[in-house]
């Protein structure tokens, strides 16, 4: 193999945030930029000499051209074996478990999730460790300060490999397995739900259900589970066939991304049942009839009905959500007598919680939802999740979580987000409302009263590490709350995310709308931080 050392200049912007590096494909496609940062990550992270590598992508713009690039790299530095997916294709979750089942000492994921693909979009490099979960905050800050003085990358001089056929092959040195990227995944899924009494509901005629992949990297999964496994009549599953632009569409799965998606579910002829997953099959968002559920209920409702489901009939170790996220967990964690964590935003926070058998569900507001069977969140699982318990319980989505409200009661939840051109404007918002917070306490807004304002701060129970300034928590003396953090995931300005939450066990409100259950909550929120006085802005820009 010929491998030749390039000198380089270190570039300045290789921080991964919230789940990895995301940058504009602009950005990504510079020459020596991607080379760099995976020459800055195999320098830190130091495989072992025997190491398999797990590559795939969620099929964006450019994913092909990466993964001949770090298969490159990665076999310049000694790396010989790799696993990857036909096409370069993995979802996310499919990456997670194929790391865990081939026991590889990780995995490239390439994906900027949610974010609009295409060359005027988004691009992005996660790498995951053995075990499968995404690099620790550690580890990427590690790989981030090596990214800032690197001087040279090695690279082989070898042509692009062929992925479109499954197989062994030994090339040029390399051993190359090219594996279908759902037939594990799949298995998986046959393993956890009950599918003859899932095919039955879906096979029979009477039920009716639309999954909508948005033209990214679920469809083939999509297909393959509900329609050729579960016998949903074919069509069950719409825009199926990824594109590397999603079709020129933003492939987030909630009201406002998808909004097509709801509209179909308000008509007459609903479906009974409509789910969606985002770029790289993680999040999901799962409808009824004229009803959309939103995440923390989610994650509360598959917490209290889990022994319904075959994988998990004999409990829950414990659960666990991001920080913002509604607490509508809690109240199921505390009746079932399990420990509820709660952690910063970001998947990776779940990694030990999960490896130390702590946790078996976890999720965050983000639309996002998983569990211990990989450690990654989970779209299409929990639509599966989902499907067994409406088979099971012989009820509508929107009677299960109902039943669920009148139990627990109901926790109102939004997340309004404000878009910041000036991402300087917007931490120096975030830097006066830290400012302020031992002014908070006692300080009431209308008829609201604050009682608590603090800065999240984790200690990790498996490692002790402590990660701080996770996002702004004001509490409320009637227990509804305001969180204030800057979004992680962004490529370009800032997005300031208001996450808003008020529980009510009045179950004659619970059919109150959402956005006039917290619309004083919502005023507070911007009168707190002074948001529209800091930016401007009137509105915010997605309500979510
Ligand atoms: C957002 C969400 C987080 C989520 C993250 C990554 O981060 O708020 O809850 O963990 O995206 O999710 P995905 O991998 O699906 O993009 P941020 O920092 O933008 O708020």
């Amino acid at each position: 193999m010929n491998v030749v050392t390039v000198a380089c200049t270190a570039f300045a912007d290789q921080r991964p945030g919230t789940a990895g590096l995301r940058k504009r494909v602009a950005v990504v496609r510079q020459p020596h930029y991607l080379e760099t940062f995976v020459q800055a990550l195999l320098d830190t992270v130091a495989l072992p000499h025997d190491a398999t590598l797990v590559l795939g992508g969620d099929g964006r713009y450019f994913n092909d051209e990466a993964i001949q690039v770090i298969l490159h790299v990665a076999a310049a530095n000694g790396v010989e074996r790799f696993v990857i997916g036909r096409h370069g294709w993995l979802s996310t979750p499919a990456a997670s478990h194929l790391i865990r089942l081939r026991d590889a000492a990780g995995g490239f994921i390439l994906t900027a999730s949610h974010n609009p693909g295409g060359p005027d979009g988004d691009f992005g490099i996660k790498f995951n460790v053995r075990g499968g979960g995404q690099a620790p905050e550690a580890l990427t800050e590690a790989i981030y300060r090596r990214s800032r003085e690197i001087t040279q990358y090695r690279i082989a001089l070898l042509p692009a490999l062929a992925l479109d056929r499954v197989g062994i092959q030994r090339w040029e040195g390399l051993h190359v397995e090219i594996v279908d990227p759902v037939t594990d995944y799949a298995a998986l899924m046959e393993s956890l739900f009950d599918f003859d009494r899932m095919r039955a509901l879906l096979s029979g005629g009477r039920f009716r259900m639309r999954f909508d992949a948005l033209h990214a990297i679920t469809g083939p999964y999509a297909q393959e589970i509900l329609e050729h496994r579960l016998g949903a009549p074919a069509g069950s599953v719409v825009n199926a066939a990824p594109r590397p632009d999603f079709g020129g569409g933003h492939p987030d799965p909630n009201p406002v991304d998808a909004a097509p998606l709801v509209a179909i579910m308000s008509r007459a002829d609903a479906p009974d049942f409509a789910a969606a997953s985002d770029g790289d099959g993680d999040r999901n968002m799962v409808l009824g009839r004229g009803f959309v559920v939103s995440p923390g209920d989610s994650l509360a409702v598959l917490a209290a009905n889990a022994t319904q489901i075959p994988g998990y009939a004999s409990g829950l170790a414990g659960v666990a959500r991001s920080m913002p996220t509604s607490r509508a967990v809690d109240h199921v964690a505390a009746h079932l007598g399990i420990p509820c964590y709660e952690t910063p935003t970001g998947w990776r926070y779940f990694f030990n919680l999960l490896e130390a058998g702590r946790i078996t569900l976890c999720g965050e507001e983000s639309f996002g939802t998983g569990s211990s069977h990989v450690r990654e969140k989970d779209g299409l699982w929990a639509v599966l999740f989902w499907l067994n318990l409406v088979a099971c319980r012989a009820q509508s989505v929107d009677e299960i979580v109902r039943a669920h409200w009148a139990a627990y009661g109901r926790d109102f939840f939004s997340r309004h987000d404000w878009y910041i051109e000036d991402a300087e404007v917007a931490a120096a918002l975030m830097e006066c409302l830290r400012g302020e917070l031992g002014t908070l306490p006692g300080r009431s807004f209308g008829r609201l009263t604050v009682e608590r304002a603090d800065d999240f701060s984790y200690t990790d129970p498996i490692d002790g590490s402590v990660t701080s300034r996770q996002g702004v928590r004001i509490a409320l003396t009637d227990g509804s709350r305001v969180v204030y953090r800057l979004s992680g995931t962004g490529t370009g300005g800032a997005t300031l995310r208001v996450y808003l939450e008020r529980h009510v066990a009045d179950t004659a409100q619970h059919g109150s709308d959402c956005q006039s259950a917290i619309a004083t909550l919502a005023a507070l929120s911007r009168d707190v931080a002074a948001i529209e006085q800091m930016t401007r802005l009137r509105q915010p820009t997605a309500v979510i």
